[in-house]
């Protein structure tokens, strides 16, 4: 049953300009949601309420910011199994996924409450006599949240829960496959006391909504999860007018299998780094890069598992991959399919239609051989599409792995504590993975990479405050 989605504006549910629909990638027949969409006009009637809610709730204490994050994140707790329904249907990751991301944002919550009551400072003699400096963070204003589809509850938990914990008020614009999360998200922050304006939800168009948001004057910050090219256009937009702005986007993340790894440990990263999340996601492994003398063990090892992955409906039992999330995103799948092939990448496994039950975006998870000057070893595909390329030991593994305009997150899978430690030492990234999936983070520490990748402080932990917070420096005489 399609539930119908409201914009959430200064403390009221509003319609929109238009109306727009989601619908459930593994059953196109069913509609998810009839959401509201705003327009640029409806936007910043949203960033002046924020705007306007702003000073207020920057001074509110530390206790009213926890009370509220905490009883956010009682409630997504509380509700994960049907939030985690909601996004199984809505985006296409499998049940136990979409439960597990629901209890992730209900524990990011909670996470931010307690880091609202610790708003350190530091205390410091001058160097002058009898003068003394405090060093406090302050709310930076008006945050602007925009937010991707793959991840609907968690990342924008991870950016709404530290600006509210630190005192800003929140615009926040969904991406428009996922209104229904956006919604339910926005339906939960509604009734934990927060003031008229301190938190807003505005549907529509990046080109509508996100561009007023990264224009207006009046938002101080933008944290931007997406595309490199929207990214892109974000930096340039908000360089110009001085904005903070924080960027998320792609990856091209290498999963480094050493001679001395444990095989099956190194399959069980590599399916489950590249695969799973139908291989949505930016912390993917899509570059496998396999030391010579265990390449071709692996790859048979690795063909395997991945031919015996289940693909089907992402509400189905036994389930391992869900859907595709969308025809535009199975185009561009399928058109890297075609380009591997004709640059001379070798086919090993998968990349077919699936046909199910239901009408749905199956594809079976596809594998190659690759050299690195592929465009599949290059460009992030954003779907269950990996390859395998082939290393003359641990030198030429490592600069394979830094082979690349992105930096996310890179990992390794060796028994060797030298080479490990090596090899956290020399990946040109953000987070390093060692034994590890690449994918599948925790919530509590800083989520964030190099080059290409992103852009800003990082987000997530307490280094979350360095972004959603500006520097006070006071000198007193005393
Ligand atoms: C994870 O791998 O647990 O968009 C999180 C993404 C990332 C989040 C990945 N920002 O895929």
């Amino acid at each position: 049953m399609a539930q119908s989605c409201k914009n959430y504006i200064n403390g009221r549910w509003e319609t929109g300009v238009t109306t727009g629909i989601s619908s459930n990638p593994s059953d196109l027949d069913e509609v998810v949601a009839e959401y509201a969409r705003a327009d640029g006009n409806q936007a910043e009637v949203a960033i002046r309420a924020a705007a306007d809610a702003a000073p207020a709730w920057g001074l509110s204490t530390p206790q009213r910011r926890a009370d509220a994050l905490d009883q956010i994140g009682s409630e997504i707790l509380a509700r994960k199994d049907e939030l985690g329904q909601l996004l199984a249907r809505e985006e296409g990751k499998t049940l136990p996924e979409a439960i597990g991301e629901a209890a992730r944002a209900g524990n990011i919550f909670k996470f931010f409450a307690g880091e609202a009551l610790r708003a350190a400072g530091e205390h410091l003699p001058s160097v002058r006599p009898g003068v003394e400096v405090d060093i406090t963070r302050e709310p930076v204003g008006v945050v602007g949240i925009i937010a991707p589809w793959n991840f609907p509850l968690a990342i924008p938990a991870w950016k709404i829960a530290p600006a509210l914990a630190y005192g800003n008020s929140v615009v926040f614009k969904p991406a428009e496959l996922v209104p229904a999360c956006a919604a339910a998200l926005a339906e939960i922050i509604s009734r934990a006391g927060l003031p008229a304006g301190v938190f807003n939800l505005v549907m529509g168009s990046g080109r509508q909504v996100g561009q007023a948001m990264v224009d207006s004057p009046l938002v101080d910050a933008i944290s931007f999860t997406g595309s490199v090219g929207t990214g892109e256009q974000i930096l340039k937009a908000t360089a110009a007018r001085r904005a903070k702005v924080q960027l998320e986007m792609g990856g091209k993340n290498p999963l480094v299998v050493l001679a001395d790894a444990d095989l099956d440990q190194a399959v069980e990263c590599a399916v489950q780094g590249s695969f799973f999340s139908t291989g949505q996601r930016c912390t993917a492994s899509s570059r496998i890069i396999v030391d010579a003398t265990v390449h071709d063990r692996f790859v048979t090892k690795l063909r395997q598992r991945t031919l015996a992955l289940k693909v089907g409906h992402a509400m189905e039992r036994g389930i391992d991959i869900g859907p595709v999330v969308d025809r535009a995103q199975l185009d561009t799948n399928l058109s890297y399919l075609e380009i591997a092939r004709s640059e001379g990448a070798e086919h090993v496994a998968g990349g077919e239609l699936l046909e199910r039950a239901t009408r749905g975006h199956f594809m079976a998870p596809a594998l190659f051989l690759a050299q690195p000057q592929h465009r599949i070893a290059r460009e992030e595909v954003f779907g269950p599409v990996a390859c395998v390329l082939k290393a003359d030991g641990f030198d030429h593994a490592v600069a394979l792995a830094n082979d690349t305009p992105f930096g996310l997150c890179a990992g390794v899978v060796t028994q060797s504590l030298k080479l490990s430690t090596q090899f956290k030492r020399q990946a040109k990234v953000g987070m390093v993975m060692v034994n590890l999936p690449t994918a599948g983070v925790d919530y509590h520490v800083p989520f964030g990479g190099r080059k290409g990748s992103s852009h800003g402080p990082r987000e997530q932990g307490r280094y979350a405050a360095e972004f959603y917070t500006t520097v006070k420096t006071a000198y007193t005489l005393a």
